[in-house]
Parts: structure tokens; C-alpha cells; sequence
């Protein structure tokens, strides 16, 4: 169902949507800077054909939200729950995955500001002994260049007995840098990007030291709070999702198996580096802010803003994606996959313009990929081209 809301309380029907398309715009250079006020409108007919997609590649529900000022586009498709065949809505909860790095980015950085923090160094400054080389520096894990090994890479290498054998677990955060310990470091410390959710929960013994509370009080009392987010929790070691949600349903690795839900579980595999619930509301709130420079100072969002080269796409700066679109536009987010959840939320240059959106599956690469469409339909508009441009010749190699 389209339920697109366009201004305040004004609502277009699917019928009155006009699909007329238009040539793709030249990418320009000038384009990563563009603020939302020099961005096409929303596509909403395209994002509705997005999520349709997605629902035929799999996925029982998907929606998406976009805040463009005090404007507001809501499509959804397809259920909540497969059992009650209830409808997904953009008012439900969710789990959010990774996109949790980019809040435990911002504690650190704020930390950073408050001198409580230096961002180069070793992190067994602040937790001795804890990993295995001096060298390893905050920077280097918020930006995944410590060469630590994710562990998740064993601990998943089956999805449904994987998820299985942990969903209920209560793990400490030592037991999971000590899970990945005992691989060997996939590279010397910043030599190399490679992802791995072993940083993040680093980053998450860093924050209960440097507070000397937990990071759950930190997300609260730093973002959750201030920015007014009733949609977003940190309930580990709790299984459930509080409130409206939808559920989140696991394909398992076998072609053909039925959907696991996967909704309650305590995300302890991942914590600081995954397991918080939110909304798409509270998505496009936290991420405007952060654009908007309401978080951090300047300085300290330029450091989060040193992107490293990922691929032709995509690039990592400080618990932050940035993607470049066909039409030349770059957003700034982060991207979720936990079992039975998939997520993108991303912000304009500017924080002006904001999408979030979420489908309730995962292992499944095709819905995924699909819901990568809604950013083309948010931020390049009607009839945008599909080819994705080359990086542009300053912007190859970003490694710091
Ligand atoms: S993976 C990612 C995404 N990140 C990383 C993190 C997150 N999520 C995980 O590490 C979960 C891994 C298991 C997920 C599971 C599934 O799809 O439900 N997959 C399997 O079990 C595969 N055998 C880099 C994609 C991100 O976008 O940052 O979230």
C-alpha cells in the first residue's frame, strides 16, 4: 500500500501518483555537497515499485519513510506478521542491526569533544592488555582498519543453527573480543579496511569505561533522550521488542525453507555493534541531527566524515557509510542486517533530506539489494539512470 504523505496532513493516493519518467540528470562533481533544497522531489511511485521488489524477491513486508523538511513520504507493502497477516506500518519498531554503530560512533566522538577521548589512541590506554597490539587506536576500530577478525564470519557460517545456538545466549563483551582472538588479524593496524563487528563491541567496553555506566544509559542519556526517540531501545539481555513491531523473519540457507521468525532474540552476539530497536522515524530524527552538526562539533563530525574506499560505491568513515547514487548524489548512513531485518538509513549532505527503510527478512541478498533501489527514488527522484557512475578521480583513494 502506498500511504504517501506529502506535506503535513495531505495525503496522495497510489492512483494519483504520476509514473511519468524523465531523463537521468548529468552526475556532477558539486553533486556529494548538494543540499536536499537542490534535490529532485521524491520518487514515491518508484519507491512503491522498490518495495514491491522486494516483497517478490521474498520478504513479507518492507517499508520506507522519507523526511524531506516538514514533508513526510510513507509506503509500505506487505505484513508484519505472517501469522495474523497483520500490515506493516512505518509507526513499527524494528531491529536495526549495525545502523547501532553509527550511535555508538557518535558516544565516542562526543566523548572525543569532551577531551575524555583521543581518537589516536591505542585503545589498551584505556583498557589495558585488552587486545594484542598497541598500535590498535580508537580511530583505527570505529573506522574498521584494526584488523581485528569478526567473529560473527564463524559464528553464522550456518544461518538458522548459527542463530539458533546464540539467540538466547548472554554473552560479556571480552568473551566476543576473545571469540575473535582466536583468529589471527586479518591486517596490521590501519594498514587495511575490513569490516568487523569485533570493533564495535570495543567500542562498546570503551564507552561503559570512559562513562562508567553502560551503553545503554549512554544511548539514552546522549541520543535517546535529547533527540526524543520513543521508538528506540536498547533492551539486551531482553528477547522482545517493545510495543507495535514488526517481525523479522530469517531465510534459511536451504532454497525453499520456511521463514524462521527471528524476531525475539537477545542480539548479545552483537550489542554495541547491533542490537538496538528502532523506527524509521527515529532513524531520519537521529541521522538529521547528526548531518545537521547537532551532535558533535564540526571537527569532530569532519573525523567522522574521513571516508575510507570500500568499493566503486561506497565508502567507511567513523561508525558512518557513504553511498554514492546513479544520479551523483552521495548520502550518509549506515546499513543493518540482523536475522529477520534488513535496513538502510541514510541523510543529504545537509541532514535536510532523510530515508529509512526496512525489510523483515535477511539472509537474503536479493532483498537486499533490492531495497537499495528506495535511495535511488528518495534522493535522484523520477527516471534516474541505473548505471552507477565511476568514482571521481579525487574521491579514489580515500584511506587515511
Ligand atoms: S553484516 C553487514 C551489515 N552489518 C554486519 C552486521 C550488520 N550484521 C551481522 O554481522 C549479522 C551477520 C549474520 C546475518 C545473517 C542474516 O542475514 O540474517 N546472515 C547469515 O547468517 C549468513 N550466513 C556488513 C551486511 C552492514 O550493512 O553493516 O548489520
Amino acid at each position: 500500500m502506498v500511504s504517501a504523505r506529502v506535506g503535513r496532513g495531505a495525503v496522495l493516493a497510489a492512483a494519483v501518483l504520476s509514473l511519468l519518467t524523465v531523463p537521468a540528470r548529468a552526475a556532477t562533481p558539486q553533486a556529494d555537497a548538494r543540499g536536499a533544497a537542490a534535490l529532485p522531489a521524491p520518487d514515491v511511485g518508484g519507491l512503491d515499485a522498490v518495495l514491491r521488489s522486494v516483497l517478490d524477491r521474498g520478504a513479507p513486508g518492507a517499508l520506507v519513510r522519507v523526511d524531506d523538511g516538514a514533508d513526510a513520504y510513507l509506503v509500505t507493502r506487505g505484513f508484519a506478521d505472517r501469522s495474523t497477516r497483520q500490515g506493516i506500518s512505518t509507526a513499527d519498531r524494528f531491529r536495526i542491526g549495525s545502523v547501532t554503530k553509527s550511535f555508538s560512533a557518535v558516544v565516542l566522538l562526543q566523548l572525543a569533544d569532551e577531551h575524555k577521548l583521543d581518537l589516536d589512541a591505542p585503545v589498551n590506554r584505556y583498557l589495558p592488555k585488552l587486545l594484542p597490539d598497541d598500535r590498535i587506536t580508537v580511530r583505527h576500530v570505529l573506522s574498521h582498519r584494526s584488523g581485528l577478525y569478526d567473529y560473527t564470519t564463524d559464528m553464522f557460517a550456518r544461518s538458522v543453527s548459527g542463530f539458533e545456538a546464540v539467540r538466547d545466549k548472554v554473552f560479556g563483551y571480552r568473551d566476543l573480543i576473545a571469540l575473535s582472538l582466536r583468529k589471527p588479524r586479518t591486517n596490521a593496524p590501519g594498514a587495511a579496511y575490513a569490516y568487523s563487528n569485533t570493533n564495535y563491541v570495543v567500542a562498546g567496553l570503551l564507552i561503559e569505561k570512559l562513562t562508567g555506566g553502560s551503553v545503554r544509559g549512554a544511548y539514552e542519556k546522549r541520543l535517546i533522550t535529547p533527540l526524543g526517540l520513543r521508538d528506540t531501545f536498547y533492551v539486551h539481555p531482553d528477547t522482545r521488542i517493545p510495543g507495535r513491531h514488526a517481525h523479522g523473519y530469517l531465510t534459511p540457507d536451504d532454497a525453499g525453507a520456511a521463514l524462521v521468525d527471528a524476531t525475539e532474540q537477545t542480539v548479545s552476539w552483537a550489542q554495541s555493534a547491533g542490537a538496538l530497536i528502532s523506527s524509521a522515524r527515529d532513524l531520519n530524527t537521529f541521522y538529521s541531527a547528526l548531518l545537521r552538526g547537532r551532535l558533535l562539533s564540526a571537527a569532530r563530525l569532519a573525523e567522522m566524515e574521513r571516508f575510507t574506499r570500500v568499493d566503486a560505491t561506497t565508502s567507511y568513515g567513523l561508525g558512518l557509510r557513504r553511498r554514492e547514487l546513479s544520479c551523483g548524489v552521495s548520502v550518509y548512513g549506515h546499513t543493518g542486517a540482523v536475522q529477520g531485518f534488513y535496513t538502510y538509513a541514510f541523510a543529504s549532505k545537509d541532514g535536510r533530506r532523510t530515508l529509512t527503510a526496512a525489510a523483515n527478512t535477511s539472509n537474503n541478498a536479493k532483498v537486499l539489494g533490492a531495497l537499495a533501489g528506495t535511495l535511488e527514488s528518495a534522493f535522484c527522484g523520477r527516471g534516474t539512470g541505473k548505471a552507477l557512475r565511476a568514482p571521481a578521480a579525487g574521491q579514489r583513494d580515500l584511506r587515511q
